[in-house]
């Protein structure tokens, strides 16, 4: 694998192979190497990176189904990101709304771009509200809104006066280029997120008993279905869901629950992180993304709360959730067992989803995000010697201090002490270099060449990426799984998600359609030439 990675490196201008080789690692569990991540991707080299705005609007705030999120930009952008992540919601009667189905953009065209557009956006929250009738709007930069300078968050405060009745109206300063990822797009939406809605409203809604937020689940194929199946199940209160399936009110009353797991930390750890500070309420990196990681879950909910009712229906659910999960894994092991994956998606299913393939006895052999940070590959523990950048001194940070009436520490030091001495992890994630395999591949930010090159020498049996990487990869012979949007599959989170996970891949890995498929280099004289310059 070394030999692979130096093979890379010199097929680039020196320059770029230099810098690439930064982000190119080969995995030492037991002491994870640095890589170089969260940078700028160097142009040309074809990456899969989205952008800011997709981060904040398409990701975070886009499964909300009772928000209006107007994107303040040229209709391409919103169109992008309409429904482009496949999140289901589920409305609990005709009275409760879903805009999620619509796109609402402002579609500025070149004279907005010389005369400005905020008069244009005002008009359309205008149309919104008198069309829909709101109780929120949210409002998106886009890369040309920002260069001619309109304030957006002027707006709002002017059309939440205009319409007034108490609507709520904010806006967001995510232009696409305001990081190098989607993932400034997260850390916009989570400032904005607390700043705006979390904390709004006291009333307690549901039962008193274990009652916990979900982080960073998005609904994606309805991953958060199977979720609040679960938890229903165990008779664990979920109070809100960082935003699957999610409402306004529910993110209004998320400093109501008593501890907060999180899910995909890459895109949410801050929410969290400032809700410990203001309401007192502690987190735990949670995983259910596999049969066995979703019991580890449950289970740590139960130790949290640490009450014998609890820990018996957990254990219940469990031992009956397993049996199906048991038999259909024994059932694709006899054909997946011994095959090899490749991973390489956003910021943490290419982790998350290793539990997976090794309950199917499979092993990946490389992986990486598009967007992560070193931690999501280290650990927390280096996020002290991350250094700061100019790219991430750009996105606001916002001072969060205990809130003066609703401080209430869940646990006292002593409990969380005691708690911690039998093994319960607060504030920490170990990073996707930690699980994989000696000597495998870890890569950040993929580039197209790459990826040709992973494929043409190792052949994995299935490769896991998004759209724009599926026919590429399929044309050389290789399956492609979708684990942005899951193609048609899903969901894969929980226990029944795994064992709809395990029957996909078995018969993607069983499909002899694949072996039929030549690549270029494989079926055609090559010729390959030098550019000298
Ligand atoms: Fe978190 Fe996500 Fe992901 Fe992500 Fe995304 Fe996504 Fe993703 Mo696509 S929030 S980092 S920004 S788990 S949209 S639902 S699938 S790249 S790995
Ligand atoms: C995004 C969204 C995306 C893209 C997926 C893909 C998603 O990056 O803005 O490339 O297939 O999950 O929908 O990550």
């Amino acid at each position: 694998l070394q030999e692979f990675r130096k093979e890379i490196m010199t097929k680039y201008p020196k320059k770029v192979g230099k810098k690439r080789a930064k982000s190119i690692v080969v995995s030492n569990p037991d002491n994870p190497p640095e890589i170089q991540a969260n940078v700028r991707t160097v142009p040309g080299i074809i990456t899969q990176r989205g952008c800011t705005y997709a981060g904040c609007k398409g990701v975070v705030l886009g499964p909300t189904r009772d928000i209006i999120n107007i994107t303040h930009g040229p209709i391409g952008c919103g169109f992008y990101s309409w429904l482009t992540r496949r999140n289901q919601t589920l409305p609990v009667d005709e009275n409760d709304s879903n805009f999620i189905t619509y796109c609402f953009s402002t579609d500025i065209q070149d004279s907005n771009i010389v005369f400005g557009g905020e008069e244009k956006l005002k008009q359309a929250i205008r149309e919104a509200y008198e069309l829909f009738h709101p109780h929120t709007i949210a409002i998106f930069s886009t890369c040309p809104v920002g260069l001619i300078g309109d304030d957006v968050h002027r707006v709002a405060r002017h059309m939440m006066e205009e319409i007034g009745g108490g609507i709520n109206i904010f806006g967001f300063s995510c232009e696409g280029y305001r990081g190098v990822s989607q993932s400034a797009g997260h850390h916009i939406a989570n400032n904005g997120l607390f700043k705006n809605l979390i904390g709004r409203n006291d009333e307690i809604r549901g039962s008193l008993e274990y009652r916990v937020n979900l982080l960073g689940e998005y609904n994606i194929g309805g991953d958060a279905f199977e979720l609040e199946r679960i938890f229903e199940k165990c008779g664990i209160n979920l109070v809100a869901t960082f935003s699957g399936n999610s409402t306004i009110q529910k993110f209004e009353n998320a400093h109501t629950a008593d501890l907060n797991m999180v899910m995909c930390h890459r895109s949410i750890n801050y929410v969290a992180e400032m809700m410990e500070t203001a309401f007192g309420i502690p987190w735990i990196k949670v995983q259910p993304i596999g049969a066995s990681s979703t019991a580890k879950m449950l289970r740590k909910i139960a130790q949290y709360f640490g009450e014998k009712k609890l820990v018996d229906r957990v254990e219940e659910v469990i031992a009956e959730e397993m049996v199906e999960v048991g038999e259909a894994c024994k059932e694709a092991r006899k054909h997946t067992t011994g095959k090899l994956a490749m991973l390489f998606v956003g910021g943490s299913r290419a982790h998350h989803y290793q539990d997976l393939f090794e309950e199917l006895g499979m092993t990946t052999i490389a992986a990486g995000y598009e967007f992560g940070h070193r931690d999501d590959y280290e650990g927390r523990r280096v996020i002290p010697n991350i250094q700061i950048d100019a790219d991430s001194r750009n996105i606001e940070e916002i001072t969060v201090t205990k809130d003066a009436t609703r401080y209430n520490p869940r646990k006292t030091e002593e409990e969380l002490k005691e708690l911690e001495a039998n093994g319960m992890e607060f504030n920490e994630y170990h990073g996707l270099m930690k699980q994989m395999e000696r000597g495998a591949l870890v890569i950040d930010d993929l580039s197209h060449y790459e990826m040709d090159k992973l494929i043409e020498r190792y052949h994995p049996d299935v490769f896991c990426a998004g759209i724009k990487e599926k026919f590429c990869v399929q044309k050389m012979g290789v399956p492609l799984k979708q684990l942005h949007n899951y193609d048609s599959g899903g969901p894969y989170a929980g226990f029944k998600g795994a064992i709809n996970f395990y029957r996909d891949i078995e018969m993607i890995v069983s499909a002899s359609i694949w072996k039929e498929l030549k690549a270029p280099w494989e079926s055609e004289v090559h010729i390959e030439a030098t550019f000298v310059y």
